[in-house]
């Protein structure tokens, strides 16, 4: 691996905070792709710091250190990946489902949809049914993407497919599900129209619903 994606990743499970924008905004001028910082710094580092804390090694004021050293590469990232010209290929609403305050895989599959040209609504965390079916109806998204970390918060995503079918508006935006507990097969039982198992997916699969 390229030695200063190695500090990245070092540096985001170490949770070295103070040091992690200079060593994005370093590597970036080098030319590198912002996919591959993200890829192979950001998240296989908060993959690792997933596994520790699993694992007992390390706890939750570590594990949100590292979170936040996480969102601090990916905001020198992130005016790399937007900002693309030409009119949006298609609008998608995003947001955390209620209960779950978990942010750092929403707002990578954000800025990956934003990079590849759509406009991007992001609702923001804990974001109630009434909130996201309200937010349908008004922005008329072609797709709306609901993300969920926890396993108690997922049966929220079914909630919302449910309110959306009841007020009449299930047809007229396709509903992409994604997070570390979700898969394909909780995707076709509660009725949504696809899962994106990483940021990459959930792009290829906005693209296949509005045909880009
Ligand atoms: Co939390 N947490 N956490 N946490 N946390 C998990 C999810 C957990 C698996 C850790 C563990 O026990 N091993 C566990 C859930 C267990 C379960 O449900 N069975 C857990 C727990 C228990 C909790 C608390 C309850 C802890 C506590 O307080 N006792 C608490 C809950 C708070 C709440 O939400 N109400 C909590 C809190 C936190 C922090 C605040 C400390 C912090 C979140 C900070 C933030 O997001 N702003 C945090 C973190 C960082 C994690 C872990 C370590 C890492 C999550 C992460 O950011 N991964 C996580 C362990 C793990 O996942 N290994 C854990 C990196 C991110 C890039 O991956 O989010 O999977 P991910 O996103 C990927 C894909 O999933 C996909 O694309 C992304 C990029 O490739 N994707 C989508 C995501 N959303 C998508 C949507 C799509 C498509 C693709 O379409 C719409």
């Amino acid at each position: 691996m390229n030695e200063s994606i190695q500090k990245i990743k070092e540096g985001v499970i170490e949770g070295r905070h103070k040091e992690i924008e200079s060593l994005v905004r370093e590597i970036c001028k080098t030319g590198i792709s912002p996919d591959k910082v993200i890829q192979e710094g950001l998240i296989a580092a908060m993959n690792v710091v997933g596994q520790k804390f699993s694992d007992g090694e390390i706890f939750v004021p570590e594990m949100m250190v590292s979170a936040m050293t996480m969102k601090l590469g990916l905001n020198i990232v992130k005016p790399l990946m937007t900002g693309k010209a030409g009119a949006p290929k298609g609008t998608v609403l995003m947001g955390t489902v209620k209960g779950d305050l978990h942010d750092i895989g929403k707002n990578i599959v954000v800025m990956m949809l934003e990079g590849a040209g759509f406009q991007v609504i992001d609702l923001g965390v804990d974001i109630d049914v009434e909130k996201v079916v309200a937010a349908v109806a008004e922005v008329r998204p072609q797709v709306l993407g609901l993300s969920a970390l926890l396993t108690t918060t997922m049966p929220e995503m079914k909630r919302v497919i449910e309110e959306l079918r009841a007020r009449g508006l299930r047809d007229r935006v396709k509903v992409m599900v994604g997070g570390a507990p979700v898969d394909a097969a909780f995707a076709e039982k509660i009725g949504a129209d696809g899962y994106g198992s990483d940021a990459v997916q959930a792009v290829a699969l906005v693209r296949s619903f509005v045909g880009h």
